[in-house]
This record gives structure tokens, sequence and C-alpha cells, in this order.
């Protein structure tokens, strides 16, 4: 908490630390009440460092310090100082042992950050700034050092006691306490230590790594989640394999160990050896959690995996490079689910998310580079820019560099940076030096924000047989840049025939036949003209293919092409996208005009979409899904919250008027029929039957509704119910209130399955959505300490809710501004995230505008604030 303005800390200042610390030693005395922790740290000035003034300072947070030692020589006060930020010494020698000893309190930390408890454990979340609240430590990523850590604490409240590495010595200590000692070979930065404690319930398997070594796996549970374990353990193994396969890496411990909490701020949390998870990406069962959440778990689990090189192995020199281990992290998690599932459909997913949160946060206030210059607190730049931006620049930089290169560019990466912290430019370097390709300009997409916009002509010359794309690039300007010059940007581009095949792609100076199919073409002026020949139709172009670059395209296409690529694109992220684009187009008509026609070739575009049996179901369904309200938000220049309600609504009533027929046989053609299966051929089909479903029952359809309340009682799986249970508690559904009481009463006892309950309340667009979202805070199962549970009850009404969290009256923008403040001092990152919201209030009307930014100063004035809300808020008003 802060009285002043808190500072900015700037890239620029970036200077190497003073000291480097290569051995730390913790003991850690583990009670929730009050936890005794001591640090034996071997520091050495930095060899390349400039003296200083000759004093070291420490950062440490929360800390009651009640001892500190230089080479077994107790300081006096006189010889240190501390204040809220850390310690200081004064006048310490080139090379020396300092001792401390602290004492925190696990209990009363309910930000989540450092040692915390959560339920009856005892763990640790140590990014970015966490371990400055355990003991005192230059907690800064370009430290790194080796760790032995004892953990002792009372053998029947915490009979598990695991930290990084490997356990090397168990002692039962006479006083109903034990101990273990962790020893961690790998040299870490401080943000991977991590260290859990409790009764926890042990599933455990083996991996033999590429080279024969044997690797134990073990996932840890609290006991009655014993049997939720198995789909994470497999997932695990598969991401050991395609890591080996895919980009030759090997894990290197003897034991990987993961860990599932129910109380954690984010999703989870690559600490060597040792991942601390959100308990949502560990525990499934096909009755308790749905096909989403098997997906999360499966790109979850690999994501935290894959950080043990992008990341843990190769580290952030500072935190303004978040992006050198996230970007390229979730680049391989997207990869690897690409690789086990199917890559259209898995694109299609990422590039919903990036439209849905990169782009407006691209183009509003708190827009950043991929690699931002400056930060006022560094929780918030877990941000979608760094991390799905950031896999997207990495992703153009595979397709500029081609499938093979990019290999000996990852390999030399791996090689040249093993053990160091570095930067996104020493990443960049890799990239050229294993091409031999200038990548220039290409680092501006690590420095300049803003989505590039391109508009895209093209010009058929039947007498010449060319056709002409010009391609002209420009960048909004975003805070603190202006102007933006041209980006590198990769486009992958087709040429359909009229029969729908793709033609050979030849440009007009090249003598080689090219074959047909998908071309790269590279953008790095202002405006391009490309002029393919040899044409003796005018084609229709594909492009963008698999969105080969995060941009905004305008083309000039008419609607008539767009049903064509629909049906023919040999690219199957294209063929999505063109549908998209139609429903995009019709949805923003509809809501100017509500008697808009619905044209024929449209409904007849969307049957064809529907009746194709040759076609994966998991991407007809992603087809024929409309954009959401708020993805459409982004698309006006003034939010019409209601108008785009209606719009939405009507149009899905129509679809499932007009295709009842259909829809009922997809509906029946793949109901479910023997026990769960997790493939993407099975996900597919349930994904099209409850969008069959979802349809018929918006039309009003009675056979809908009795399929919607059967499949809700059947009760096959999670998935089904869920699909069903949302469609019930819609307004207007029949019998919502009994199906949510006999859901809540099956469920009462699953944590997890009940975060859904409160989720299909909040989503819910009924008119009283607001009273019924403000009762469940009063509920005994809502708890403002869990996260999940905050997420779940709150941000859903505000993220997903369009309607009624913008409603007029400002209801929902107090309603959220009072969990804001309420949040703040418990918990400042979540409270943070919860206004993200509110940040877009420039795009809508004048009376909504001046609503949302009265709250935002709400906010400002009054109590203090912290440096997390604090940013936000400024920056949002600015
Ligand atoms: N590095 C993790 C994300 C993470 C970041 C911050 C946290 O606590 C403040 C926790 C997790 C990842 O990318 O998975
Ligand atoms: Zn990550």
């Amino acid at each position: 908490m802060y009285r002043e303005t808190p500072h900015p800390i700037y890239l620029k200042d970036y200077r190497p630390p003073e000291f480097l610390i290569d051995q730390v030693e913790l003991r850690f005395e583990l009670d929730p009440e009050c936890t005794r922790v001591e640090s034996r740290l071997s520091l050495r000035r930095h060899p390349a460092a400039t003296r200083g003034d000759g004093h070291l300072r420490l950062h440490g947070e929360q800390l009651k310090l009640t001892q500190v030692a230089i080479d077994g020589h107790v300081l006096t006060p006189a010889e240190y100082r501390v204040d809220g930020e850390g310690l200081t010494l004064h006048r310490v020698p080139d090379r020396f042992t300092l001792e401390t000893r602290v004492e925190i309190h696990p209990n009363l930390n309910t930000a989540l950050e450092g040692l915390y408890q959560s339920g009856d454990l005892l763990c640790t979340q140590c990014e970015a700034e966490g371990f400055r609240r355990i003991t005192y430590f230059l907690d800064r990523p370009d430290v790194m050092a080796r760790y032995t850590t004892t953990l002792i604490a009372d053998r029947t409240r915490f009979p598990v006691l695991l930290s990084n590495g490997n356990p090397i010595a168990r002692a039962e200590l006479p006083d109903g306490r034990h101990s273990v000692t962790w020893d961690d070979p790998f040299p870490k930065p401080s943000y991977l230590f991590a260290l859990v404690a409790g009764d926890l319930s042990l599933i455990e398997d083996g991996f033999v790594t590429a080279s024969g070594r044997d690797v134990k796996l073990q996932i840890f549970v609290e006991p009655h989640n014993l049997d939720k374990g198995d789909h994470a353990m497999r997932s695990l193994k598969k991401a050991m394999r395609w890591d080996e396969e895919r980009f030759g890496r090997e894990y290197d411990l003897d034991i990987y160990m993961i860990v599932a909490v129910s109380h954690f701020n984010m999703g989870a949390m690559e600490n060597k050896g040792l991942n601390i998870f959100n308990d949502k990406f560990v525990l499934a069962r096909p009755d308790t959690a749905t096909d989403a959440d098997f997906d999360g778990i499966e790109s979850v689990i690999a994501h935290e995996y894959f950080h043990n090189w992008t990341g843990n192995r190769i580290t952030c020199r500072d935190w303004f490079q978040l992006s050198l281990k996230e970007g390229f992290t979730v680049y391989r998690d997207q990869e690897f689910s690409s690789d086990v599932g199917s890559r259209a459909v898995k694109r299609i997913a990422d590039v919903r998310t990036l439209r849905a949160h990169q782009f407006p946060e691209d183009a509003g206030p708190l827009a950043h580079p991929v690699r931002p210059d400056s930060y006022i607190e560094i929780n918030n730049f877990y941000t979608t820019t760094v991390y799905d931006k950031g896999a997207e620049v990495v992703r153009m930089q595979a397709a500029l560099l081609g499938r093979e290169t990019f290999r000996r560019a990852t390999d030399l990466y791996f090689e040249r940076h093993d053990g160091q912290a570095v930067t996104t430019e020493d990443f960049v370097r890799c990239m050229e030096d294993a091409s031999g390709r200038d990548l220039a300009q290409f680092r501006r997409w690590y420095e300049q924000a803003g989505t590039p916009e391109l508009h895209i002509r093209g010009e058929y010359d039947a007498a010449a047989g060319t056709y002409t794309l010009s391609v002209r690039q420009e960048t909004p300007p975003t805070p603190g840049q202006p102007v933006k010059p041209p980006f590198h940007i990769p486009l992958a581009i087709g040429l359909l025939s009229a029969d729908g095949h793709d033609l050979p792609l030849r440009l007009a100076d090249e003598s080689e036949p090219p074959t047909p199919g998908t071309r790269l073409l590279e953008l790095t002026e202002p405006e391009h003209r490309f002029t393919f020949t040899g044409l003796s139709e005018r084609p229709v172009p594909s492009l963008l293919r698999g969105f080969s670059a995060p941009v905004r395209v305008h083309d000039d296409l008419i609607d008539a092409d767009r049903m064509f690529l629909m049906a023919h694109d040999s690219d199957g992220f294209n063929r999505w996208d063109a549908a998209q684009t139609l429903h995009e187009r019709l949805l923003l008509a509809l809501t100017d005009d509500a008697a808009h026609p619905i044209p024929e070739d449209y409904i007849a575009a969307c049957r064809r979409a529907l009746c194709d049996a040759s076609a994966d179901r998991a991407l007809l369904a992603e087809v024929l899904t409309l954009p959401s309200e708020t993805y459409l938000s982004d698309r006006m220049t003034v939010v019409d919250v209601d108008g785009l309600h209606r719009a939405h609504r009507q149009l899905t009533r129509h679809i499932g008027e007009r295709l009842r027929a259909d829809l009922l046989a997809v509906y029946r053609a793949n109901a479910e029929t023997g026990p769960y299966v997790f493939s993407p051929e099975a996900v597919g089909r349930r994904a099209l039957k409850n969008l069959a479903l979802t349809y018929l029952v918006h039309a009003g359809d009675e056979e809908g509704r009795d399929l919607c309340r059967e499949q809700f009682e059947a009760a096959h799986n999670m998935t089904d119910v869920m699909a069903a249970l949302r469609l019930l508690a819609e307004p207007g559904g029949v019998g919502a209130d009994a199906a949510l009481d006999a859901f809540h009463r099956r469920w009462s006892g699953e944590s997890l399955v009940l975060d859904k309950w409160f989720a299909v309340q909040a989503a819910a667009p009924r008119p009283d959505a607001l009273e019924r979202v403000m009762a469940l805070l009063r509920h005994p199962d809502y708890s403002a300490r869990n996260p999940n549970r905050v997420r779940a009850l709150v941000s859903t009404f505000s993220n997903v809710n369009q309607v009624r969290f913008h409603a007029a009256d400002g209801a929902g923008y107090r309603f959220l501004v009072d969990r804001v403040l309420e949040l703040d001092p418990v918990n400042p990152l979540l409270a943070a995230r919860l206004l993200k919201p509110l940040v877009r209030w420039r795009r809508f009307d004048p009376e909504r505008q001046s609503l949302m930014r009265a709250e935002l100063e709400r906010v400002l004035g009054g109590r203090e604030l912290s440096s997390d809300v604090f940013e936000v808020v400024s920056k949002a008003l600015a």
C-alpha cells in the first residue's frame, strides 16, 4: 500500500547486480501462524559491477528480522537499516556469508504471494517478486543461485514436505516434528523457488527420457481428489515426449512434482522441479470437468513443463523480458496442442483469444509492447500482450525461417544460453545467426505496441492473366507511441480457382513454376504490390492463411467470396474466418437495424456447413459459432450494448428456426452413447451437438427444450450437463431454479464444480442478473479469499454478461468497483485484474462513459491503494 504516487521502473535503467549469490541455504520452521526462516547466502561482488557506495541492499517485505550476521559476526542495529522495501548493509566485504533470521505469518498472507496458507496446506508463489516476502534476498531474475532447503514441520499436520530438486536427507525430530532437506543442483533465480507442506496424496508414474534416464513423476493432491489426477499425468507424459521430439529437450532432474492447490492467483507456476498449480488445471473426472477443462489441463500442464527449458534453464535477465519465456512457452504449448489435437481448431481457439482480449488491450489505454519499457507493478504485465502476442511474435519468426531453420535456431538458443538470464534480443540474435537473415526491422514487434491494420485490394486483369494484390499497412497510435514505422509482416496467402482449388502463385519476375498452395509474402514497406501471373480466371484470394500475423485485415471481398472460401478454402482456419466475418457483418447490420434482411444464401451456407458430414466436427462447431457480444463490441466505434444483445439473440433464433430439422438430426447423430472419451473426435462431436442444442433452445423449440432437460438429467458427463444447465439458466428457461438447486446439492463438496454453479448464474443475461449475483455474494459457499470463486462470480458477470454488466443505470459498474475496493487490501493482484472491463470506458456512449469514469475515479479517491490497482486505474483515466 502506498501513500505517494508510486514510481515507474524503466528498462533503460537496467544495471547488472552489484553482488551475485552462489549458494543459498534455507531452513524453514514451518507453522501457519509464525514461520521462522533462516537463510545463509554466499555473496560475492559482481566482477563487472561498477563500484557503488559499498552498501548492499537486499529486497525484503513484511519480514520481521530477528538476527543478521556477516561471516558469523552478529550485526548491531547501527550496522544495517531496515525499511519497507528491504535491508541495507553498510560497507560489506567483496566476498562474504550473510545469515539472516526472519519471522513471517503465512496464515495472514491473503495476497497469495510469498509463503501462504491454502486450506490446510502451506505453499509458496514467488514469481515475480514473492521471494522477498520469505527472506531478504537479491530478488531479481539475473541473480541465479544453487539452493539447499531444509523444511521442518509437525509430522501429523504436514507429513509431506517438498521443495525444489532432489530430497537428500530426512529426519524424525523428538518434538513430533520431522524434517526433509532438498537440494537443487541447477542454479535458478529466486522467483523459481518453491516449497509445499501438507497432508497430500500422491499419484505416481515414471518416464524414461530419450537418453534412457528414469524420471519419477509425482502429482500431489488433497486426499479427496485422488481420483482426479489421471488426465494430468497422461498430459505430462505426452508433453515430455513431445518436447524431446519437436525441440530436442529432455528433462533434467530425477523427479518432477506437481502440486494442486485450491487458492492460487493465476493458472500455475513453473518452479524448478516442483510446479504448483491452481487445482482447476490438474483435477478432472468426466463427471466433474468439461471438455474445455480437460483441454485447459493438457495445455497448462504442457506449458509449465516446457518452461523447464524456456524459463528455468534459460531465464529472463529482467522483468521487461517476460515475453522471452512466456511468449516462447505459449508458442510451444500451442504447437503441442496442435500436434496432439487438430491444428486448425487450436489455431481458431488461439486467434479467438487474441482477438477477444489482446486486440482490445492493444487498442486501449493499457497498450504496451511485447517487451514493455516501463512498469509500476510487474504483476500487471502478465498480460495477453506479453503472453499471446508474444507467442505470435515467435510464430512469425518460425514462419519466416521455415520449420528446419527455426529448429536449428532454437537449438542454438538452448546451447548458447543454457544457464543464463537473457533478453528477447538474445533470442532474436539466435534466429538471425542460425538463418543468416536480418531481423532488424522484425524487432519492432517487440518494441512497438498496437495492432497493425492491413488494407488489401485485389485486381484481376483478364487480358494479361494477372492478379495484383495491393497491400498497405498502418498501425494506430498507442500511449507514448504516436507514430509507428512499418512492421516486417509475414502474409500467407492462397488463390482459389472457381472450382475451389489452390492455384499456383507465380510472381511476375519468377521463372520456376511454383506448386499450388500457400505462399508467404513478406511486407516491410508501408505499401506493396504483388502481381501473380498465368491466371486464366479471376481467383478468390485467401488472405492471412493460418493467421500468419497478429494484424487486422480490411479486404475488398464480397459476401459471395466469403461463402465460397467458407466452403472450399484448403486452409481450415480461413474457412472459419470467412464464416466469422459473415456472421460478424450480419450481426453488426442487425445491431443497427433489426429489420435488416438475413440473406437466404447465408442460411444456405450455414446449412451446408452443418450438414458437411466429411468435415471435422470440432471445426464445424467453430464455423457455426457466432462471435461473442464482447468480441463484437470491439468491432463497433461506439458500443451499442443493447443492440448487440438483441441482434445476437435474433440471429441465433433465426438460425435455430430455419435449420431446425438439420439441427435436430445433427443433435441425434452426435448423441453420447458409450463412456466419456477425451479425444479430438469425441470433443468435436459434443461441441457440435451442444451447439445444435443451443440454436434449438434459443429458437424456443419444444423438442429442443425437452432434449435439453433430458441431457441435464442424464448427466453423461460435465460437458453435456453444463451445456444444458447454461441453456436452462437463460432468461425464460423453464425449471432453472430447480436445475440449479439440484446441481448444487449434487456437487456441494466439489469446489471446482461449485465454481461452475456460480459462473453459470453470473453469465445468464436474465434481467435480474445483478441482483442474483449480489445475492450470491452472501451465499455460504462464496469466499472473497478464493480467487477461483471470485473469478467465477465477479469476473464472469463483468466480462461475459455484457448486456447486464453494462446496464444503463451503472449498477454493474458500482458493483464491480465495490468488489475491487473490498479486495484491494486482501489480494491486490486479483483486484487489479478485476478492473479490466472498466478500462475500455472510452468505447461506450457518453452516458455510460461518464458512469464508468466516475467509478474509476471513485477507486482513485479516498483510501490507500495497492500499486497494482493504482497503475491500472491511473493509466485507464490518463
Ligand atoms: N509463470 C506462470 C504464471 C504466473 C505468474 C505469476 C504468478 O503469481 C503472481 C503465478 C503464475 C506461467 O506462465 O505459467
Ligand atoms: Zn508461462
